[in-house]
């Protein structure tokens, strides 16, 4: 098969009966109609497929139902198409689902069609005239205006010949697809074929898959393999967007995948049940009052949805607004998608729309940002976006998740990233995995580290600085490990913080004494120099100064960071000079008896009982001047 083919989806539209799926077969030979249900009544109940390659183009007939009770399987095959053949039967002229096939199409943005006139030998050229008349009024202003409208009748096979060169003329206009883009394909069937195992079929949205890909299904998040794929009938190693596919895999029961789950390039779309939207109603539907329930389609999946207007409470005819849609069930949709919405009951399609945010915030009065966000998603640059996007969050916004709500690919971020850079607007915090911040969420994070550090400062005269940690705590999970390190970063250049091992301090705070401080500071090295080896406890020192215990607990900790005072143990500080005899001690110990020591003999030789000489011991042992062997130590 010529791969270099272009690969274009022709769904059928128009009214039961209207001679859609006879005009399929009488285009490519084979029946779409294939449940027996189907050949017994003779009406198409769900989706049947067709394919023809004509000059190069191949065509993927999705053929779809008109009975009004199957219009959500019409929905399911219509989502993916490029070009719609829109069908009446010239002796019925346009019926109810005739309308409502043209809104859908219209809604889920198919920009081009033909319409075939069908069963033209029924009726006479004045009626084909009228007809014609009717269709043209009809589609007047809208994305069919000017289409080919062709008389054809399957019985005879007149005008057949033109309606496949109308095909050819439309499918040349048809933009290529992307084939590059993340890999996503809606299901629309899943079944077992003997000896292959689980099939699963679709129209392939973006992208291209091969045999032997690795592939996640969602919204399970299950991963499996592409054991084999089928296009236009034919096995192929590889389809691409644009193209019906069949897709065997392997590592799952076709009973464990429903129509409206999705296959994907693995790690890139996200599940979602909240989107933001542009909703559109139309202009026979009723007024959809606040968090009205709709059936909502998007893809090939189905659910109920509430919908909550953000620039008005209610939606009236023909009006189109800004609203969340809260969904029953997950779906995986990316900005751009198309959806349609019907009446909860009767169900009618009332209207549809555009996804703008696939993974919106719960609506909250006080998100006075959201009308300018998704103003943003809707008709900005790839750049704006991305600036609207970190511009929302204070932790930024990462690869991850701009692609889960746009389907851009990394390259695309990073090539955006850097433009942004150098306007001064977003920064890039990391690149690999690539995370963006807006650069006024950086300096409110800026300001606020350094509007605390001087706070710490004026609470803290006697502490040097503040602990980093304890400063990364105070920002808590709102700010992003990576934004922290950057301000802190950013400030230490500006030369508005320095760090001082794990403190962080204004430059040039120095700790400053009043008199009647420093003389208890002095006081309290004095008691400990005093005292030798046998230490008073450490609540008796402070407790006898003239200032508050308080200041007094700082000023020991100045005095062992000063390295003046020495903690031994949780309980027993010791003066350095003392620690500094004791280990003079021991080295003329070792040199007079020799490098062994017992508990007794330390007990002699410093004159300390055993409640000092063990934690002694111990430090001495930290400290390596020490070594534990049995109930000895080695003086080292
Ligand atoms: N005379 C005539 N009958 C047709 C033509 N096309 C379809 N039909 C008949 O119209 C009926 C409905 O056709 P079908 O293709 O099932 O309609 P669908 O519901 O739109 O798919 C069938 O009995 C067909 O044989 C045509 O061009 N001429
Ligand atoms: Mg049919």
């Amino acid at each position: 098969m010529n791969t270099l083919a272009k690969s274009i989806i022709v769904g059928t539209a128009g009214h039961i009966d209207h001679g859609k799926s006879t005009l399929i077969e009488a285009l490519t030979g084979t029946h779409p109609d294939r449940l027996e249900e189907e050949k017994r009544r003779g009406i198409t109940i769900d989706l049947g497929f067709a394919f023809l390659e004509e000059n190069g183009v191949r065509f993927g007939f999705v053929d779809v139902p008109g009975h009004e009770r199957f219009v959500k399987n019409m929905l399911a095959g219509a989502s993916g198409m490029d070009l719609v053949l829109l069908v009446i039967a010239a002796d019925e002229a346009i019926r109810p689902q005739t309308r409502e096939h043209f809104d859908i199409c219209r809604l889920l943005g198919v920009q081009r069609g033909v319409i075939a006139l069908t069963k033209s030998d029924l009726v006479d050229a004045d009626t084909l005239a009228l007809v014609r008349l009717e269709i043209e009024e009809f589609l007047k202003g809208s994305f069919l205006a000017g289409a080919p409208i062709l008389p054809v009748s399957a019985k005879s096979g007149e005008g057949l010949g033109a309606l496949k060169s109308a095909l050819l003329e439309g499918a040349k206009a048809i933009q290529e697809k992307d084939t590059a883009r993340y890999f996503r394909l809606p299901i629309d069937r899943s079944f077992a074929v003997k000896g292959f195992g689980t099939v699963v079929t679709g129209t392939l949205f973006s992208g291209q898959i091969s045999a032997g890909d690795e592939v996640e299904l969602l919204p399970a998040q299950k991963r499996l393999r592409v054991r084999g794929l089928e296009s236009g009938g034919k096995a192929v190693d590889r389809a691409a967007a644009g193209q019906r596919t069949a897709v065997n895999l392997a590592g799952v029961e076709h009973t464990a995948i429903q129509r409206g789950m999705v296959i994907a390039t693995p790690g890139r779309f996200r599940a979602t049940r909240r989107l933001d939207v542009r909703l559109e109603l139309l202009p026979f539907a009723r007024k959809l009052k606040h968090r009205a329930r709709v059936h909502f389609h998007s893809g090939t999946a189905e659910t109920i949805g509430e919908v909550i207007g953000h620039d008005r409470a209610e939606l009236s005819p023909g009006e189109s607004a800004l609203a969340h849609l809260r969904l029953q069930d997950e779906v995986v949709v990316v900005r751009g998608d198309r959806f349609i919405v019907r009446q909860f009951s009767p169900v009618v399609t009332i209207g549809g729309g555009v996804v703008l945010d696939p993974l919106a915030r719960r609506p909250a009065r006080k998100d006075t940002g959201r009308i300018g966000f998704l103003e943003a998603l809707e008709k900005g640059t790839t750049e704006e976006i991305l600036r609207a996007l970190a511009g929302r969050n204070i932790l930024g916004v990462s690869a991850e998740e701009m692609i889960g709500r746009t389907g851009w690919l990394e390259s695309e971020l990073q090539a955006a990233a850097a433009n942004l850079a150098k306007s001064n607007t977003v920064r890039t915090l990391a690149s690999e995995p690539l995370i963006l911040l807006s650069e006024k969420v950086f300096a409110e994070i800026c300001e606020k580290i350094r509007a605390r550090v001087e706070r710490f400062h004026k609470e803290n005269p006697l502490l040097p600085g503040m602990p980093r940690e304890e400063l990364r705590a105070y920002l808590g999970r709102r700010v992003r490990q990576e934004s922290f390190r950057a301000a802190l970063a950013e400030l230490v250049q500006q030369k508005k913080l320095v760090l001082q091992g794990e403190l962080v301090k204004k430059p040039g705070a120095e700790i400053t004494l009043t008199p009647e401080e420093l003389r208890a500071k002095e006081q309290i090295a004095g008691a400990f120099a005093r005292a030798g080896l046998t230490v008073p406890s450490v609540n008796e020192v402070l407790t006898q100064l003239a200032i508050e215990k308080s200041r007094a607990e700082k000023l020991l900790q100045i005095l062992l960071r000063e390295k003046v005072l020495v903690r031994v143990s949780p309980e027993l500080i010791f003066h350095s000079e003392a620690l500094g005899r004791l280990s003079a001690l021991l080295k003329g110990y070792k040199k007079a008896k020799g490098e062994r020591i017992g508990v007794p003999a330390f007990k002699e030789l410093t004159g300390v009982t055993r409640k000092y000489a063990i934690p002694l011991l111990e430090h001495l042992d930290r400290q390596r001047l020490t070594r534990r062997a049995g109930d000895e130590r080695v003086i080292l």
